[in-house]
């Protein structure tokens, strides 16, 4: 059988830097205990992991103070304490069309709630004008929540001018960095950002069931966290502490994923964000290209490498993306996503909802030949009709 060709990468990155499986081997043959509770030796080893990936994390996203750091077990939980943390019935928020599920299903659930919602409309190519941002603040204007880039086309957002808006309105500004960190550079002090949510297990190269927010200076004030517990820190109190990083860190950590990821980023480090950055545009740019000279295949996005991650979303006219996708599995050991990739607005945007798309995303350990296969396997599929899948 012929090597897998993984393109999956805006749902995980796969395969792992070997820097990140053994970092987590060590640490289960090493270390086990867990960080912060029990003072002892093997305690305070796994409590340098944590303090190393808070530092790697830091100095990823320009951020001074680590402690400003709190490690959650997803995007999508950081964006709960971002979101459901910090609004009150009565506020005004703003997001765009193209945010993932994890964006808009918390603010919708607020709005529920009594927070007034407005969600900016994007081109159909997914990008957005950050003047509508401006047009659309008012005076309870709460906060921003945008994502860096869609998962589903990959388009990249004009986070630095919103950011400028935002601060200049004295508004909170929250980047969901979920498609970005680790590949495309985060500077919050420079974006003007307020709250960065980040994923470990894509392009920051950890393990799935990790993942971080961080909260400028004195903003935690006015976020709830959403679980309390244990932190190890002020025993002696019965309340949650109120300080960061504990507030939105109850219950042990995953210190194994916590491990993973902080080797992950430190490998990103060692080849340089840049270096990475330049090698999935180039695959994409050549996937795009390709596709566009492929008759019956219709892309999504704004379809410049330049301006978008390395996701790319099309269809094949006449066929529907599942069976395009399963396709490409069995028959061309291709791993793709189709459907709605969890962001129905974003699909509302770009016109493929209900149906969706068939979203092949690129990673650094994908070389040119596998695109070229890619390529091969979709123009085959062209010559197909609906009812030859049956
Ligand atoms: N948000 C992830 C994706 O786009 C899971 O696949």
């Amino acid at each position: 059988m012929r090597d897998t060709i993984y393109m999956d990468n805006a749902a995980t990155s796969w395969p792992k830097p070997e820097e990140t499986i053994k970092a987590m081997a060590e640490y289960f043959h090493s270390i086990g205990a867990s960080p912060g509770r029990s003072g002892h030796r093997m305690s305070l080893d796994a409590g340098r992991i944590i303090l190393d990936a808070r530092e790697a994390v830091s100095e990823l996203f320009g951020i001074e103070n680590l402690l400003r750091v709190a490690f959650t077990k997803n995007a999508t939980e950081s964006l709960n304490i971002a979101i459901s943390g910090l609004l009150k019935p009565g506020d005004h928020v703003i997001t765009s069309s193209m945010e993932h599920n994890s964006v808009m299903r918390p603010l919708r659930l607020m709005e529920k709630r009594g927070v007034e919602l407005s969600v900016i409309p994007c081109s159909s190519s997914g990008e957005m004008d950050p003047e509508d941002i401006a047009r659309n603040i008012k005076k309870k204007t709460k906060a921003i929540y945008l994502t860096h880039a869609s998962n589903v086309t990959g388009t990249i957002m004009p986070i630095s001018e919103t950011g400028k808006i935002a601060r200049e309105r004295g508004v909170i500004f929250c980047v969901d960095a979920a498609q970005t960190a680790g590949v495309i550079p985060i500077n919050v002090e420079e974006m003007s950002v307020d709250i960065l949510v980040f994923t470990g297990h894509k392009s920051l190269f950890g393990p799935q069931g990790t993942g971080g927010i961080y909260i400028a200076k004195g903003l935690e004030k006015e976020i709830d966290p959403i679980m309390t517990g244990g932190t190890g820190s002020r025993s002696e109190w019965e309340e949650h502490p109120d300080f960061l990083p504990d507030k939105y860190e109850a219950g042990t950590a995953n210190i194994i994923g916590i491990a993973g990821l902080n080797a992950g980023i430190r490998f990103i480090r060692s080849v340089g964000m840049e270096i990475i950055r330049e090698k999935e545009a180039s695959l994409t740019a050549m996937l795009l290209e390709g596709l566009k000279s492929i008759p019956g295949v219709i892309l999504y996005g704004c379809t410049d490498a330049e301006k978008q991650t390395a996701v790319v979303s099309f269809n094949i006219s006449g066929l529907d993306a599942s069976q395009v996708a399963m396709a490409l599995d069995e028959e061309f050991n291709i791993m793709s996503r189709p459907g709605l990739q969890c962001a129905p607005a974003a699909h509302k945007t770009i016109g493929t909802f209900s149906a969706g798309t068939v979203r092949l995303s690129l990673g650094y350990f994908l070389e040119k030949n596998d695109v070229q296969s890619a390529l091969i396997a979709v123009e085959k599929l062209t010559q197909r009709k609906k009812g030859d899948f049956l």
